[in-house]
């Protein structure tokens, strides 16, 4: 595996390549670029802005709107949301990971073309309430997305508990058209109604209204069926428990300063993580891996 300067790309003739360029408000982006597909991510939050297999549409949202600066979240793509999800006393809502400027730490184009790089989160004040731990995030991109959050607990006594969230959003045609399955038979905390509990009895989930809900002990695949684009992606994990839909619908979306107001109509949050009750408590020394993998297929 390499690092490399802005304006660098590997060299020629691999079949993968990665290039260095100065994104938008000027924060360092990677540019990924495979046989299949191509990628953007931005080391401002170790954030996948972009990805694209050559014969679809995008597969991510990104919001026109959307922040590019130092301490400020980026609206769309995959933030990564560790070490809590949603609103803490005093903090930040969804931790600090993405609001940071990851390091590089290497790319590699492998001999089939897939190239994966591999981020840490460097030191910050933000982390000092923790027990010391290592955040380090996996990024291969070929046919398809795959993502690994792996913590380490570098503590010698002291556990580590935290919530982490891949919180990805997802480009599609038109969100009252399309249908999430998966999530049958799940219980969920609703956020619209002050995180009341409740049970999926939906064999496909649509979109008709503000959807805000944390799906817990789930460790299953979700799927989104989406006739507009003609396409249905996979959300495939590891390592998570619990499965977080979004989408703001009008009022929310007209609040959001960082969002269009008719944005909400092509995008739909499918998040993998563990949070709430399926908080990860990490003894000293242990590691914990979060794998999600996004693939797509054409419908016939
Ligand atoms: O993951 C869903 C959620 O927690 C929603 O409640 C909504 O707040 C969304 O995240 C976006 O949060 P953000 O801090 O990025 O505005």
């Amino acid at each position: 595996m390499t690092t490399g300067k802005p304006g660098q790309t590997t060299k020629p003739g691999a079949l993968g390549r990665v290039t260095f360029l100065d994104g938008r408000g000027e924060l360092p982006l990677l540019e990924i670029s495979t046989p299949w597909s191509t990628a953007e991510i931005y080391l401002h939050g170790a954030q996948v802005t972009h990805f694209k297999k050559h014969d679809e549409p995008p597969l991510l949202f990104l919001s026109q709107c959307s922040r590019f600066a130092d301490g400020q979240p980026i609206r769309g793509g995959i933030p990564v949301v560790f070490p809590w999800f949603g609103q803490r006393e005093g903090l930040g809502q969804h931790g600090f990971a993405r609001v940071k400027a990851w390091d590089l730490k290497e790319f590699a184009p492998a001999p089939d073309g897939s190239v994966s790089v591999r981020l840490r989160l460097p030191a910050c004040p933000e982390a000092a309430g923790f027990p010391p731990f290592t955040a380090d995030y996996l990024v291969t991109v070929s046919q398809s997305l795959t993502l690994q959050l792996i913590i380490t607990n570098q503590s010698k006594d002291a556990e580590f508990t935290f919530e982490n969230c891949l919180h990805s959003y997802f480009e599609v045609g038109d969100v009252t058209a399309i249908s999430l399955s998966g999530l049958k038979g799940l219980n969920y905390l609703d956020k619209v109604a002050h995180f009341v509990e409740e049970t999926e009895t939906r064999d496909a989930l649509r979109i008709a209204s503000e959807v805000d809900r944390i799906y817990l002990n789930t460790t299953g695949t979700v799927e989104i069926l989406d006739p507009r684009l003609g396409r249905r992606i996979r959300v495939e994990k590891q390592g998570s428990a619990s499965t977080v839909v979004w989408n703001p619908w009008i009022a929310k979306s007209r609040h959001l300063t960082d969002f269009g107001d008719e944005e909400y109509e092509r995008m739909i949050c499918v998040e993998s993580g563990n949070v709430a009750s399926n908080s990860v408590s990490l003894a000293p020394g242990a590691t914990s891996t979060l794998t999600v993998k996004l693939s797509t297929e054409t419908l016939k």
